[in-house]
């Protein structure tokens, strides 16, 4: 049986979706821990606001005490060198669910990425049980962490929620987005949907339901997302904005593909 949380961790909580999921959840439990390397606005009612490196150990595991469920939003959000990805996204997954073992926390939600699976092709239509195909350090950092997110799930009974986010910002901004857009309405949805349902592991796809989705998000819907958006209402003002590059375009990693890609991709089935 599951029930709703009451003290929930956000980590990365002075990022782009922390900030916004702040705003929405205020009031909604009975602690908000706010963590981030970044500064954050002042603690409000009801939240805590703490200082927190994903890379340091020590910091991580004292974050993750007392704490219900956590929101793993934290770490580097797009390629980078090795040693960022290694810090902020590995070692920093591995403090995450090292902390939660030791605080007893009974739920991961974890922004994993599209690009975790950025290698496929645009005409596969990928769902919860396709493999990782990287296009990326960074998003091979985000397939360790469905992986780690696995491990604790079914080796130490941490209930795992592993979000593969497709594009969530507040409208689509180009002709790949029509497939690939969350709302921040709909990432409300499925971040409620992840602390409320019943599961021990689950992959579910992070998009509004896109009529052109590269996604069969069936698993979200059975766990009970009800996404109410479609990128489809923006589809005239992105019109005719393709990536411009065949490797980027043929792909579902769009641009993340060709920084340092090498040779022909008639290679990758
Ligand atoms: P963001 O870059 O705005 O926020 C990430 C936050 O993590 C930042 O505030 C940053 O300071 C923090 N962070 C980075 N390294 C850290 C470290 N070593 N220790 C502690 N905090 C650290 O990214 P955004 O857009 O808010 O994304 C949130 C999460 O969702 C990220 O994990 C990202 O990979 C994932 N995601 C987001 C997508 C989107 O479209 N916004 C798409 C797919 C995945
Ligand atoms: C991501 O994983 C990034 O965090 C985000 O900045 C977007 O670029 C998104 O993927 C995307 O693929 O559109």
């Amino acid at each position: 049986m599951s029930r709703i949380p009451s003290r929930v961790l956000i980590t990365g909580a002075a990022g782009s979706l922390g900030r916004m999921l702040r705003a929405r959840f205020a009031g909604s439990f009975d602690l908000l821990r706010l963590a981030d390397v970044a500064p954050m606005a002042p603690a409000g009612k009801g939240e805590e606001v703490v200082p927190c490196d994903l890379g340091d150990e020590a910091t991580v595991a004292a974050i993750c005490k007392d704490i219900d469920a956590i929101v793993h939003l934290g770490g580097q959000a797009t390629e980078a060198p090795w040693s960022v990805v290694h810090k902020a996204n590995i070692l920093g997954a591995i403090h995450l669910w090292e902390g939660a073992l030791k605080g007893g926390v009974e739920r991961v939600l974890f922004a994993s990425s599209n690009h975790a699976v950025g290698l496929w092709r645009r005409t596969d239509v990928l769902n919860h049980t396709a493999p990782a195909r990287p296009d990326g350090r960074y998003g091979l950092s985000k397939a360790f962490g469905e992986d780690i997110a696995q491990l604790y799930a079914y080796k130490h009974g941490i209930r795992a929620f592993c979000m593969r986010i497709g594009s969530c910002f507040p409208k689509p901004a180009d002709h790949r987005m029509l497939s690939t857009w969350m709302s921040y309405d709909d990432c409300e949805r499925l971040i409620r949907t992840g602390l409320g349902a019943d599961y021990i592991y689950e992959i579910v796809y992070g998009i509004s339901r896109n009529t052109r989705a590269f996604w069969d998000n069936a698993n979200a819907y059975r766990l009970g997302y009800d996404p109410k958006d479609d990128a489809e209402t923006y589809a005239d003002e992105v019109a005719g904005k393709m990536i411009g590059n065949p490797i980027a375009d043929a792909f579902q990693g769009g641009g993340f593909v060709t920084p340092e890609f090498v040779g022909d991709p008639s290679r990758i089935p």
